[in-house]
């Protein structure tokens, strides 16, 4: 039992949901361990955190015959540029009109970067007029550009400055107020995106903000590494917020929309396979 506890705990799940599924084993399997039925019911309790996978939420929301504006918010570094350049390119693929905002206007060279993924995946962008200009007239001027020429989709990027809380509320409220004042609408999406290297903070990164801005859906980052990415679990069990997309490495095609019973395969694939390698070294 300890042995799939300190396993769980490494996986990131967060202490409440590895001693919520070790009671429930303790409980279920007090007579004998048949490993394998403890495999599957393992399974079982992690599908159950996210309760109805099908469910509606759960799903990308894009209004129809509508411009749906995606927000992408999250702390520096954890992905947010690359994971718009993937999402768009997903869209793309599957012929939708999508259109990129620059509204990271505080990171110096944040415009430029967005600015190359636009080019390389030949869409359109729309960019500040002058340095450090304020993000929500950016995205005011996007979301006009976006629905006066058709566009399905407008991805916009976000500065992440979780050391200055009050100003990014400002800042994201601001933008939120532009959106629902163009759109008539909230945003399609509000996403945030979490570095899967970042463990349980995570968890705090998604409480606080949570508090600033309605978060419908988590981009999950950096899933080609070692972590298992077991946060978003935690998240989903504390704050109910699904995950939407799976970031699993550098290129244009390393997303993928989230699938519950392939993340939760992974993370448990290993569990109950007698470690081999291990067990050679030193032979
Ligand atoms: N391995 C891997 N690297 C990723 C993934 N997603 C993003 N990165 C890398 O993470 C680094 C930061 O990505 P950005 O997209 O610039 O992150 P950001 O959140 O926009 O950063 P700021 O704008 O500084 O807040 C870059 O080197 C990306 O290539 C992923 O899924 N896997
Ligand atoms: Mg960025």
């Amino acid at each position: 039992m300890q042995e799939l506890e300190d396993i769980l705990i490494q996986s990131d799940m967060g202490m409440n949901i590895v001693l919520k599924i070790s009671n429930n084993i303790e409980k279920k399997f007090s007579k004998g361990w048949p490993t394998e039925k403890i495999n599957d019911f393992l399974v079982e309790q992690l599908m159950s955190f996210y309760d109805d996978p099908k469910s509606k939420e759960n799903k990308i929301n894009l209004y129809k015959k509508k411009l749906s504006p995606i927000l992408v918010v999250g702390v520096n570094g954890v992905g947010k540029t690359t994971s718009i350049a993937k999402i768009a390119n997903f869209y793309k693929e599957k012929n939708y009109k999508v259109l990129l905002v620059a509204g990271d206007t505080f990171r110096a060279g944040a415009v430029e970067q967005l600015s190359l993924w636009a080019e390389r995946l030949e869409i359109e962008i729309i960019k500040p007029d002058k340095e450090q200009q304020d993000p929500a007239s950016v995205v005011y001027k996007g979301l006009e550009y976006g629905k006066n020429n058709n566009f399905d989709i407008v991805l916009i990027d976000t500065a992440g400055r979780l050391q200055n809380k009050v100003n990014l509320m400002k800042e994201l409220e601001k933008i939120n107020n532009i959106i629902v004042k163009v759109t008539n609408d909230k945003p399609a999406e509000t996403l945030l995106v979490i570095d899967a290297i970042t463990g349980q903070n995570g968890v705090i990164q998604a409480e606080t903000f949570s508090e600033i801005s309605k978060i419908s859906g988590i981009v999950l980052t950096k899933m080609d590494g070692t972590a298992k990415g077991g946060v978003v679990l935690a998240i989903r069990d504390k704050l109910n917020i699904p995950v939407k997309f799976i970031g699993t490495g550098e290129k244009l095609s390393d997303i993928s929309i989230f699938d519950i019973e392939e993340y939760v395969y992974n993370l448990t694939k290993d569990l109950f396979e007698p470690d081999i390698q291990g067990e050679n070294d030193g032979n």
